[in-house]
């Protein structure tokens, strides 16, 4: 099995080397041409526990993807990871993915927040198997050529419609993939239940992710200040009750799993803030943004989403 990681950001990189030093082939398909040719002549720095652990990977640029040869392209059984964030899911970046999809390759992906999946299932070949994904992996790349590996977490995948024909055959694709993910010592299960974990990480992040890129503070001091965490709980209360109404399980997205994730990534800042602070795109329009939209689909008020949502578009 191949995979392909499109977008050498932290979280492709962290398990793009991670998959490489378990000795699975591995291509990472960069924006820049500088980091491809670093990538692929010095390969990449895995730090994990203190260690730097150099890994050898191949990697091409994106503008060069539509010049693979047919024999270099994935096929099937073979797998694209999009890593990129939301912001960078620019008509560009899916037509040179579209070039890769054409020997039938699935394609896994990994981004924050809501409305992704419908715009890549626009972008790429019809009938091109979109698999979407959960992290809770931390990692912060830290050089072009090197990540950190932040916290341990893992990796939830599934058909976000399990009940539609050729899903079980496509299983059997997606069990290959996690026993290759085991091999390399990453934690990884299926969900039939993917809409519902989407929107809980999305429950999570719309609280963790905006507040903590407005007030400038890790995720573990999110809480501790009093009034932090009165409005971590208004804004938990009023996306949960927005989720609930389209689809969010009953017993999922609990307030004790919001601050549970907070004290497990205590010591790390949250890819919004991390975002800021580079003068970056958030994902703010996929997560806030976007519960505001499912609140206005169905008649509900959305005050303290509309709230963070522009105060972050201030920050950038
Ligand atoms: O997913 C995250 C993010 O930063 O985007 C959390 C869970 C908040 C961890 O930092």
């Amino acid at each position: 099995m191949r995979i392909i990681i499109v977008g050498a950001g932290s979280l492709g990189m962290m398990y793009g080397l991670r998959l490489a030093r378990g000795g699975t082939g591995v291509t990472f398909v960069t924006r820049s041409g500088e980091q491809a040719s670093l990538l692929a002549e010095k390969g990449g720095i895995l730090v994990e526990n203190g260690e730097d652990c150099h890994v050898s990977v191949n990697a091409v640029s994106m503008a060069s993807c539509a010049a693979l040869g047919e024999e270099e392209l994935p096929s099937e059984g073979d797998w694209i990871w999009l890593t990129v964030k939301q912001a960078q899911l620019t008509e560009e970046l899916l037509a040179a993915v579209s070039s890769l999809c054409a020997r039938g390759a699935a394609v896994l992906c990994l981004q924050n927040g809501i409305g992704h999946l419908t715009r890549i299932a626009r972008g790429l070949p019809a009938g091109t198997r979109i698999v979407p994904a959960i992290s809770t992996e931390g990692a912060l790349r830290e050089s072009p050529g090197k990540v950190r590996y932040t916290g341990r977490g893992s990796l939830t995948f599934g058909a976000l419609r399990p009940d539609m024909p050729g899903a079980e055959e496509e299983e059997i694709t997606q069990k290959m993939l996690v026993d290759v993910l085991s091999v390399a010592g990453i934690s990884a299960e299926l969900s039939n239940q993917m809409e519902n974990r989407i929107y809980e990480k999305l429950l999570i992040n719309a609280v963790i992710n905006p507040l903590t890129a407005i007030y400038g503070v890790k995720n573990g001091e999110l809480p501790l200040h009093p009034v932090r965490l009165r409005l971590m709980s208004a804004l938990f209360i009023e996306s949960r009750a927005i989720l609930a109404r389209v689809g969010l399980n009953e017993d999922a997205g609990s307030w004790e799993k919001v601050l549970a994730v907070c004290e497990a990534t205590a010591a790390n800042e949250s890819s919004m803030l991390r975002d800021v602070q580079a003068g970056r795109a958030t994902e703010i329009d996929w997560i806030n943004g976007g519960i505001a939209a499912l609140a206005r689909e169905a008649e509900l008020p959305s005050p303290l989403n509309d709230a963070v949502a522009v105060m972050v578009r201030a920050l950038h």
